[in-house]
Parts: C-alpha cells; sequence; structure tokens
C-alpha cells in the first residue's frame, strides 16, 4: 500500500481553516517574543529521525505477543511501512537495520524500494544476544565479553559481518548494544569482562570504513540482573574513548536507573564531543519502552533543552543518529510510531523556543526564578501549530493519526498481508 499525495491532501483540506487560524495565532505571538518561526520550522522539516526494522509489528512481553494483524513479514513490507509514517509525518525519512532479523536479499531492489520512499538507511544494528541458527559458538555466558576467545571472535567477526551489510545499503554507523553482564555474584570477574569487551570493540573498530562510526549503547541491567559490563554513560564513553575518535556513546532514554539525570549525562557527553546516537522511548519503571512522552514529557523536553544547546555550541560533537526504540504491546505499531515522532518533535520545537541567551544571562544573575521560568514558559506553549505547519509543508498530514485513520491504513495493510502474520523482532 502507499499514500497517494491527493488523499493526504484531501484530509487537509478539512482541517485547514481551524489550523491556520491556530497557526496565525501562535506565530503572531511568537514572534512578538522574539521567536524566528520560519527557522524553526525549518529546523522541524529537516529533524528526521530513524524507525528501526523491528518496531513496525506488534512487540510483545515474555508472557505473551498479541498480533496486530497486516504486520510486515518481509524487509520490504518493513520500508513499505516505515514510507507510510514517513508520507504522513515527513519526519521518518530513516530505517534503521537489525542484523540478521533483516538482511537484505537483493540490496539493489532493497535501495531502490527505500530511496522512492525517501528513506535512508541510518546506523547498522549487531545482535550477539541471540543465538544464531547453525552458529559453532553460544552466546549464553556473554559475547565480546565472554571468556572463550571462540566466542569473542565469532561476535567480533558477527560485527565485522553487519558493517559489511551497512556499506552496501549506505548506512554510515555501526549501534552496538551487549547483553552481556551476569545473573549472580561471582559468575563474572568484572575486570576481565571489561578488559575482553574494550579489546573486542577495538578488532572491530579497526574494521570500521573511515566515514563510519561505531556507537556503543550501556544498559544497567536486563537480560542480565546483577550486572551489565557497559552499564552506563561513563563504562561507554571509556570504551568509545579507548577505540579512537570514531566511536561514541549511545544513550537510549530506558537505559537508566530510576531518577537519572539523562539531560546532565547528554549534555557533558556532548561537550566531550562523544554523545553520537540516540534512541527515543518513555518509561516508568524500566526499560519499559513506551510510547515517547507518554509518560515524563517534560523530562524529554528538559534533554531536548540539552541537545539543542549541544548542537547549538558544541561543534565538536557530530550529527546524531536518532531512533525510537520503543515497543508496542497493545497499540497499531505504525500509530504509536506516529504518536512518537509527534512527541518527539513537539519537545525539539519547545526547546527551540528557549532564548539561550536570556537564560545564559539569568543564570549569570544566579536569577533561579527566571531561569525557570524561560524553560517552562517555552515547555507550556502549545507548538502542534507549528509541526502541523512543517510537516504538510512538505506534503505530510496536518494531522497524522487522523488521516491514518480515516484513509483506513490497517484495513488496507490488513487486505494485502491478511491476518496470519509475525514481523520479526523482538
Ligand atoms: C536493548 O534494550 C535495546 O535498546 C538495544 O538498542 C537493542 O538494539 C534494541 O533494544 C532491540 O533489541
Ligand atoms: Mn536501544
Ligand atoms: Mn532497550
Amino acid at each position: 500500500m502507499k499514500i497517494e499525495q491527493n488523499h493526504i491532501q484531501d484530509t487537509n483540506n478539512k482541517n485547514l481553516k481551524s489550523h491556520q487560524e491556530h497557526f496565525d495565532f501562535l506565530s503572531h505571538n511568537l514572534s512578538n517574543k522574539g521567536a524566528n518561526v520560519n527557522a524553526i520550522i525549518k529546523k522541524l522539516q529537516d529533524f528526521q529521525v530513524a524507525i528501526p526494522s523491528w518496531a513496525l509489528g506488534a512487540g510483545g512481553t515474555r508472557f505473551g505477543r498479541f498480533s496486530f494483524y497486516g504486520e510486515p513479514s518481509s524487509l520490504e513490507q518493513k520500508i513499505e511501512d516505515v514510507g507510510l509514517i514517513h508520507s504522513l509525518t515527513q519526519t521518518a525519512g530513516a530505517v534503521s537495520l537489525h542484523i540478521p532479523w533483516d538482511i537484505p536479499q537483493d540490496y539493489n531492489a532493497i535501495k531502490e524500494l527505500a530511496s522512492g520512499l525517501d528513506i535512508k538507511f541510518d546506523a547498522v544494528n549487531s545482535n550477539t544476544f541471540q543465538d544464531q541458527k547453525n552458529a559453532k559458538e553460544s552466546y549464553k555466558y556473554g559475547s565480546l565479553s565472554n571468556t572463550s576467545e571462540a566466542v569473542r571472535q565469532q561476535a567480533i567477526q558477527h560485527n565485522l559481518d553487519v558493517i559489511n551489510i551497512g556499506n552496501k545499503l549506505g548506512s554510515k554507523s555501526l549501534t552496538v548494544w551487549l547483553a552481556d553482564g551476569s545473573c549472580f555474584p561471582g559468575q563474572n570477574n568484572f575486570q576481565t569482562a571489561l578488559q575482553n569487551t574494550e579489546n573486542s570493540l577495538k578488532d572491530i573498530y579497526k574494521g570500521l570504513p573511515t566515514d563510519w562510526s561505531m556507537l556503543i549503547e550501556y544498559k544497567p541491567y536486563e537480560p542480565n540482573f546483577y550486572s551489565t559490563v557497559i552499564q552506563d554513560w561513563g563504562t561507554s564513553f571509556m570504551l568509545a574513548n579507548a577505540c579512537g575518535d570514531k566511536a561514541y556513546s549511545l544513550v537510549d532514554l530506558g537505559h537508566h536507573l530510576p531518577n537519572s539525570n539523562i539531560e546532565q549525562i547528554v549534555s557533558i557527553l556532548m561537550l566531550k564531543g562523544k554523545l553520537g546516537g540516540f534512541h527515543f522511548n518513555d518509561s516508568k519503571y524500566g526499560d519499559d519502552d513506551l510510547t515517547v512522552g507518554s509518560i515524563k514529557p517534560y523530562a524529554l523536553f528538559l534533554i531536548f533543552n540539552e541537545l539543542v544547546y549541544g548542537m547549538q555550541n558544541n561543534p565538536q560533537n557530530p550529527d546524531l543518529a536518532w531512533m525510537i526504540d520503543a515497543s508496542h504491546n497493545v497499540k497499531d505499531p505504525l500509530e504509536d510510531l506516529i504518536q512518537s515522532l509527534e512527541a518527539i518533535q513537539e519537545a525539539y520545537a519547545k526547546a527551540l523556543l528557549v532564548d539561550q541567551d536570556v537564560l545564559k544571562a539569568a543564570q549569570l544573575n544566579n536569577d533561579v526564578v527566571k531561569c525557570q521560568e524561560i524553560l517552562q514558559d517555552a515547555y507550556r506553549t502549545d507548538v502542534r501549530p507549528l509541526l502541523a505547519e512543517a510537516r504538510s509543508k512538505k506534503g505530510g498530514a496536518l494531522n497524522p493519526i487522523q488521516a491514518y485513520r480515516s484513509l483506513d491504513v490497517r484495513n488496507s495493510l490488513i487486505k494485502e498481508r491478511g491476518k496470519n502474520t509475525v514481523a520479526t523482532g523482538l
């Protein structure tokens, strides 16, 4: 299924008058406050977030999985689904592949399909947290950190193979997330596990093409419940430094212990030029992988405030690889992703409203109340008309969820693909 431009236009026409009124009111108010509305809209239009190939089907938990029907069962269909989201939101112009879940068969055909839908290949993700069919060695007791040299070599080789696959597609970065760790005290020697991991990452790094980067993701627990080898940003930062200039930390919002100050982590990593990638989701308890902005939207805004500051003031930090890393147990995955994209753009737009010069002056005056007022004034602004304006000017929908429903996308997918579908992934 493909959504035609004139269909989006038809749905937009119904909302046009009310959108225009809201947008005019907001842009008038923001301009009076000194904001450059056109510049903000341009930034929103340029901000593209990758959709992971494993998030297009219904997720599940270890207790069960409930299909949403019409799910994509091939890489081609997954890319088509990203295309559907992108045509409505104009924000999902990239896909991030997980290998070996989504190994392309015909590279040229896949590249052609993606470029026809205006979709780029972002970071490729390796997988050494599951045993693969016919693999000689098992990752039961770790991969890059394993005490067995043969297991480490297999995991290193897998990462090199993933780079090779990504290279053929035009990707420019490899994301490494390790499940390595231990479930019980005494099971592992912490120092040996970290040293093995560092050596293995250095071997992968040697195989990185010159214009590539390696993104090292951290996570405090799960699937191992006593220790994780790359448990926090400090460990990831240390490993990235040990590998070299092209290695960076990757922050996943769900990978922190409760109440961690993620905005401060983001800020410090950018100051040091070492924040390379970002995974969006939301959570209440752990790595819940809920819809972005559904639980802690103010925290998301504060994080974006630091990201915007870093993007404006830290030329030492590279452009980031943005990706949604969420899972959907009870929602239509495509609707859920559209909601996440909206929340991301909303937090970004609000952060762009913060006048960094005025904030700096208030900070220098130690005017604590004013500092808070500046942030909260931006946060309390309803920026949704800016988002609608940005995407509709590019051919997207004024209201993507409404358009998705009125175009009956899910039912068309079910008609096309049937009810008995299971997308690969977690
Ligand atoms: C691990 O929890 C993670 O966030 C990593 O990014 C993985 O690549 C992804 O989920 C899917 O397993
Ligand atoms: Mn992640
Ligand atoms: Mn995760």
